[in-house]
């Protein structure tokens, strides 16, 4: 059977020409973000791996496809579709077999992007183990998919939203590399600091290049997680967040929200209890991460 994949024509030329790319998902433009900032950060993210020296591939489901690197009229089209299906590794296959249309979550893109051939991976930040998971058991698959699926992910940490100390755990009993990018400590999406020791601490992209290369020839599977700080300017103080936070999960927990619908509900009520502020911190803290992926990308193309 073949694979239903299709690459857009300047993902294809990239990689016939050994360029680097950087895989990009599509729910933080469905589910993460509101129109028609998520189509203008998309293509402001897409812009920004540009102008880094490598090529965008930005991943989603389109009529039983999976596309590799979307045309800017079919993100235009995807991010102002109300509903779209939210795919993870378990629904993944089921839904491109059936001939649907999806966006791709962290878990769901590392699969495309090793499908396709692609290294690395920016996002804003990855799921994880959500708080009260000892009653709810709710743990995102992005975690396992870190431990079986070669690509590396930069984000900038895990969402502040989750149980930042259980997802560390987790992290590690997975033997998931969590790799602090010019930092000591593992930062918290919208904050810095977490408070919380980075594992690992690199400096450099091509430390990072070096060590996805090294995971290959010792034929690890699995991926690392590049966890990159943002920047100070656009950093949103924990203190500032931690009882909007707090007010969200109440809410979250008094309408009944379980599964998928737990993160999407979570973004967009912060994002309106911080009155926006909340959106503009993701944006930047995605910038940033497309701009580590794609020097990481060409390091990892140098060979
Ligand atoms: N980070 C964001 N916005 C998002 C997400 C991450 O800034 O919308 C998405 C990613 O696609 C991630 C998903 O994979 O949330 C995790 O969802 P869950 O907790 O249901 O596994
Ligand atoms: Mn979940």
């Amino acid at each position: 059977m073949s694979l239903p994949l299709t690459r857009s024509a300047e993902v294809a030329e990239a990689q016939a020409a050994g360029r680097g790319v950087v895989a990009l998902e599509s729910t933080i433009i469905t589910h993460g973000m509101p129109w028609p900032r998520n189509v203008e950060t998309a293509r402001a993210v897409e812009d920004a791996v540009r102008a880094a020296g490598a090529v965008p591939a930005t991943v989603a489901v389109i009529a039983g496809r999976i596309h590799v690197g979307l045309e800017p009229g079919t993100l235009e089209a995807l991010a102002q579709t109300k509903d779209v299906r939210k795919l993870s590794r378990a629904d993944l296959a089921a839904w491109v077999a059936a001939g649907g249309t999806g966006a791709t979550t962290v878990a769901a893109t590392m699969i495309c992007a090793r499908l396709a051939g692609i290294a690395i991976f920016a996002t804003g930040g990855i799921g994880g183990v959500h708080r009260g998971a000892e009653h709810s058991f709710d743990i995102s698959a992005d975690l396992r998919e870190l431990a079986e699926t070669p690509v590396t992910v930069v984000a900038a940490g895990a969402k502040a939203i989750l149980d930042l100390p259980k997802t560390l755990e987790m992290l590690e009993t997975l033997g998931v590399p969590v790799i602090g990018y010019r930092t000591d400590d593992f930062p918290a999406f919208w904050s810095r600091a977490s408070g919380l020791a980075a594992p690992i601490r690199m400096d450099t992209p091509a430390e990072i290049a070096a060590a996805h290369r090294m995971r290959a020839a010792m034929a690890l599977p699995g991926g690392q997680l590049v966890a990159n700080p943002i920047p100070h300017a656009a950093e949103i103080p924990a203190e500032r967040l931690a009882p909007v936070i707090a007010a969200a999960q109440a809410e979250a927990a008094e309408a009944g929200i379980t599964g998928k619908e737990v993160t999407p509900f979570l973004l967009s009520r912060i994002f309106e209890l911080t009155e926006g502020r909340s959106l503009e911190a993701n944006i930047a803290l995605v910038l940033n991460n497309a701009r580590l992926a794609a020097a990481i990308a060409a390091e990892i193309a140098r060979g």
